[in-house]
């Protein structure tokens, strides 16, 4: 096999011109395969890559990063075997046999495995981008697993329907594609060799912090992705601010750095429990996830107190009783959770810091002149917090109302993101269960959140003899950065007395 040296120049760019070279993908003495990208160009409003023409060795680059380039140029030299050239060269000068037939079509998401309603969590390409079969498109997240969606044809991304954060499922259109088709009469494939020049792709924008643009190619951002890293966090050192992935490399490489130094949090050691005896592994639900990165969070980073306190609920306890089947007839249920977020209303206008929000720099208290109380809701698929909306303009009934259908609402798993948003302070209850006390987190930005545990006869101190009472177990939990320990003693002495008071409402 003699070795035969060759010119690549660049295909038609589209009509692009003087474009500028941004990446070299491979080096010199590097062996490529036809097809693969060896060059990054980046024009007006686009970038693109320029893939191998045929396989070889690239012996030369005749242009380096920062070049002005245009369609014809010739950028480098390879060195291929004879063989492949005679198998290209048959492929030259074979007869076009194809004939490109502009044909759209609908991509639809193919069947999800039995998943429903999964998210969007990736969006791989835009319109216009020159797509290849079993190209990922798009990433879905189920409860279980995420899954990549391939393209099933060749062509060009004509629209996307589809964005980050939509939910879809098994069947469900996700944008038109234009394919070139094989014309009916063509018997043979098409030619191997010259692909068109991939249409120009607009480049992948993100909004980093500082509000100016950054690039990233999609290899970048697939990357980035797997490493859980923002990119707008990562210093791009490529040309016109272009994100590399040496940069998100070299990112990655510095927090391990950090965290060797002891700045992180030491992680927990890995334990082989079969050491012990038989397990078996449950995969954690998406809620379950999201609420240990959150509550670890919160946990972390907010000095909690927790002020504990009895109230005497009894009479309070026997004018729900009274009132409790009427509500019933009326489809709310009376239970004590509705007269604890009625006082805990009366207590944040009262105490307006208990009804605020630390900016994320700790400098300013934002405080709220709204009432928005959120509810811990337990649920077969973990801990939700729905939210009921300026709560002090409701009626006894109305409250109780709302607080059944969020609850019905967070059990069918159909709660809205806007329906758990806006909480101003949180009541979790655990009455209807059992024990005494708990220490709730903070659910932040909120400041405070109060735990209500069963309530249980107990004697009670009254003039001058024990008398059997029922005392409601309280757990005010509050964000020490905010509120000193006294304005928190205040606040559920204050509460308690207010919640007492509820007993003596006429009119439900
Ligand atoms: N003391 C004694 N008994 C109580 C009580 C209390 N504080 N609270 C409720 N009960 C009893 C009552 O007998 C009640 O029935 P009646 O009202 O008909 O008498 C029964 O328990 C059932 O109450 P409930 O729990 O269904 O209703 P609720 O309005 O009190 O609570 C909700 C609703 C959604 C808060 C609750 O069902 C729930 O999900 N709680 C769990 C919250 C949670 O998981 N918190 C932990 C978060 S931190 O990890």
């Amino acid at each position: 096999m003699q070795e035969m040296k060759q010119t690549i120049t660049l295909p038609d760019l589209g009509g692009a011109t003087d474009v500028q070279i941004i990446e070299i993908l491979v080096q010199e003495g590097a062996h490529v395969q036809a097809e693969q990208p060896i060059l990054v160009l980046e024009g007006d409003k686009a970038t693109m890559e320029v893939p191998a023409p045929f396989a070889g060795v690239l012996t030369q680059w005749h242009v380096q990063v920062g070049d002005t380039v245009n369609s014809g140029d010739t950028v480098a030299t390879a060195s291929t075997q004879a063989e492949e050239k005679e198998t290209e060269k048959q492929d030259d000068i074979a007869p076009p046999t194809v004939e490109a037939v502009a044909h759209e079509v609908a991509i639809e998401l193919p069947d999800l495995g039995g998943a429903h309603d999964v998210a969007v969590i990736e969006v791989l390409v835009a319109s216009g981008d020159v797509v290849t079969p079993d190209q990922a498109l798009l990433v879905l997240e189920g409860d279980k697993a995420t899954m990549e969606v391939p393209a099933t044809d060749a062509g060009t991304i004509v629209s996307l329907c589809v964005k980050v954060g939509d939910v879809v499922n098994a069947g469900d259109r996700i944008g038109t594609l234009r394919k070139a088709q094989a014309a009916a009469a063509s018997p043979t494939p098409p030619p191997a060799s010259k692909p068109p020049m991939p249409e120009v792709a607009p480049p992948e924008v993100a909004q980093p912090n500082n509000g100016a643009l950054l690039y990233a190619g999609p290899s970048v951002r697939r990357l980035a992705f797997e490493f859980g890293v923002d990119l707008t966090q990562v210093r791009a050192s490529g040309p016109k601010g272009r994100l590399l992935k040496e940069d998100l490399q070299a990112h990655v490489k510095a927090r391990l750095q950090t965290s060797a130094q002891g700045a992180a949090l030491p992680s927990m050691p890995e334990v082989d429990f079969s050491a012990f005896g038989t397990t078996h592994c449950e995969p954690l639900n998406k809620i379950k996830q999201k609420t240990a990165a959150f509550l670890s969070r919160n946990a972390m980073l907010i000095p909690h107190v927790t002020q504990h306190e009895y109230v005497d609920i009894t009479d309070l306890e026997t004018m729900r009783q009274i009132h409790k089947k009427g509500f019933q007839e009326r489809g709310a249920r009376l239970t004590m959770l509705v007269f604890v977020i009625r006082a805990l209303v009366e207590s944040l206008k009262a105490f307006p810091h208990f009804n605020a929000s630390l900016s994320p720099c700790g400098t300013t208290l934002i405080v709220k002149e709204y009432i928005h109380i959120g509810f811990a809701c337990d649920t077969p698929d973990g801990l939700v917090v729905p939210v009921i909306r300026n709560v002090e303009n409701l009626s006894v009934f109305e409250l109780a109302s709302q607080i059944v259908v969020m609850s019905e609402k967070a059990r069918n798993g159909a709660l809205t993101l806007t329906d758990m948003q806006g909480g101003c302070m949180t009541v979790s209850s655990l009455g209807g269960i059992g024990g005494h006390f708990f220490t709730p987190i903070v659910n932040a930005p909120e400041v405070a959140i109060l735990a209500v545990s069963k309530a249980t006869i107990q004697p009670h101190f009254v003039g001058e003899a024990f008398t059997p009472r029922l005392m409601l177990p309280l757990s005010l939990s509050y964000d020490h950065r905010v509120i000193d320990g006294a304005d928190g003693a205040r606040f559920i002495v204050h509460f308690s007395e207010a919640l007492k008071n509820q007993a003596t409402l006429c009119c439900l």
